[in-house]
């Protein structure tokens, strides 16, 4: 395998990743044009995971290269405090008009973490805001991914992802996962058996209270934690036992924003509308590092009060709205409107999950589960090895020349959406190559 041009691996310090193992074995790319990365030892990699969930219209798109160039010409960054720029507006307004009901504001950051760390303080400031103060605990879910950051791992749910970390944030407790429930197996879509979890919900409010509640926070679709689906009418059920508390709801959208359900958001697929929705990755294609939180009227207005000349919401990022990243998302809506890759995991979401549950009865296969253009192919553990299975499924399929995700000992896929069916038909075909090979 190529090493850099310095022959050194040692400095950086991987996020994520085996760093021992990888620098033993370096995978390295060079390249990436459409559905496809280009390795250093000169090969093409299909790309089923859209880089990490996130480069929606897959690579090396032409719009979003011509904006960059031209962006970085013409204001190559503006301060994001007391000062604004069209391009941040222009995306604000787009944004708010392709996101259902009335979550009509825009608040820039940069990466699903910061997301998920300004819709809590949002949340919190919120209630405060409007004399309610004492609304400040915060509700996540077990096995729930909200980034890294200290909110949320806090309210986060992945053990391996908080274990290390000491006490974290204070007044924080999670719902059950839905994950592994019996009938569910081989689900496509929303799984059946499941939609009474929401009222875990009820159980915390028994033992908190209610009025000591600011947010409950989920993933429409939980990714990071092995692709979890929500059951038929939990998340409508979530929503109804938040409303009747007086509880905000949080959609972390990170994976499910910009088309992978095959519409806008998830919001759209599951006609639930939530207080406040965090997005990043496929805003900007994964181009440049954005995310968005989407906030409602009611939300909004609250912190809308006091002397003009006074900040209203003491928050913000240095790179918030950054124009580099404003004009690449501008050019990632224009090219997933124009290709129709907003509803394509619709068209295609059939053949997709075809395909998937085509796998059935290979080797090590417990389960199978689709929706949009999402799978996870949940296999059984070695015995004493938890997640190798899954990494050697890894490693193997990189070598067949195709990238997968894997959590635990589940496979995820997640493709750029302009997938082909040939792509698809591919992709499957490796997968139980591999699992064939592996042990
Ligand atoms: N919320 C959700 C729901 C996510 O999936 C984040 C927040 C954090 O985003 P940033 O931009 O800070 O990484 C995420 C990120 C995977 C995988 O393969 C998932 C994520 C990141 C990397 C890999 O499951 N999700």
């Amino acid at each position: 395998m190529d090493l850099p041009p310095n022959n050194n691996l040692d400095a950086y310090w991987m996020p994520f990743t085996a760093n021992r193992q990888f620098k033993a074995h370096p995978r390295m790319f060079v390249g990436a044009e459409g559905m496809y990365f280009k390795t250093s030892d000169g090969r093409d990699v299909l790309d089923g995971i859209a880089g990490l969930w996130c480069c929606n219209a897959g690579h090396k798109r032409p719009r979003i290269i011509e904006a960059v160039k031209n962006q970085v010409e013409e204001l190559d960054y503006s301060p994001a405090f007391q000062m604004g720029h069209h391009k941040a507006f222009d995306l604000a307004d787009r944004l708010a008009r392709l996101m259902p009901g009335d979550l009509n504001h825009v608040f820039f950051t940069n990466s699903g973490s910061e997301s998920v760390e300004t819709a809590l303080k949002m949340a919190i400031a919120y209630h405060r805001a409007r004399g309610e103060g004492h609304r400040t605990r915060l509700i996540g879910r077990e096995k729930g991914y909200h980034g890294v950051n200290f909110g949320g791992m806090s309210v986060g749910g992945m053990p391996a992802n908080r274990k290390m970390f000491g006490s974290l944030v204070s007044g924080v407790d999670h719902l059950r996962h839905t994950h592994g429930i019996a009938g569910n197996e081989y689900s496509r879509g929303e799984p059946e058996h499941g939609a009474e979890l929401a009222d875990d919900l009820e159980r915390l409010c028994q033992l908190h209270d209610p009025s000591t509640i600011a947010a409950v926070i989920v993933e429409p679709v939980a990714g990071s934690a092995g692709v979890i689906m929500p059951p038929k009418g939990y998340l409508k059920r979530l929503r109804e036992i938040c409303t009747k508390h007086g509880i905000l709801l949080i959609f972390d959208e990170v994976i499910t924003g910009f088309g992978r359900l095959g519409t806008p958001f998830a919001v759209n697929y599951f006609g639930v509308q939530p207080d406040l929705v965090t997005t990043a990755k496929g805003l900007t294609n994964g181009v440049v590092p954005m995310g968005a939180v989407f906030a409602s009227d009611t939300i909004h207005d609250a912190f809308m009060t006091g002397p003009e000349n006074m900040i209203e919401f003491f928050h913000g990022y240095t790179y918030s709205a950054n124009p580099m990243a404003c004009a690449t998302a501008l050019a990632a809506l224009d090219t997933y409107e124009e290709e129709g890759l907003f509803t394509r995991g619709a068209d295609l979401g059939d053949y997709w999950a075809d395909a998937m549950h085509g796998l059935r009865g290979a080797p090590y296969i417990k389960d199978i589960r689709t929706m949009g253009l999402i799978a996870a192919i949940e296999l059984d553990p070695i015995e004493g090895a938890p997640t190798k299975r899954a990494f050697n499924a890894f490693l193997k399929a990189y070598d067949k020349g195709l990238l997968i995700r894997t959590t635990g000992d589940i496979i995820a896929l997640s493709p750029p959406l302009i997938i082909e069916k040939s792509h698809i038909d591919m992709a499957v075909e490796t997968v139980r190559r591999v699992l064939e090979e592996i042990e």
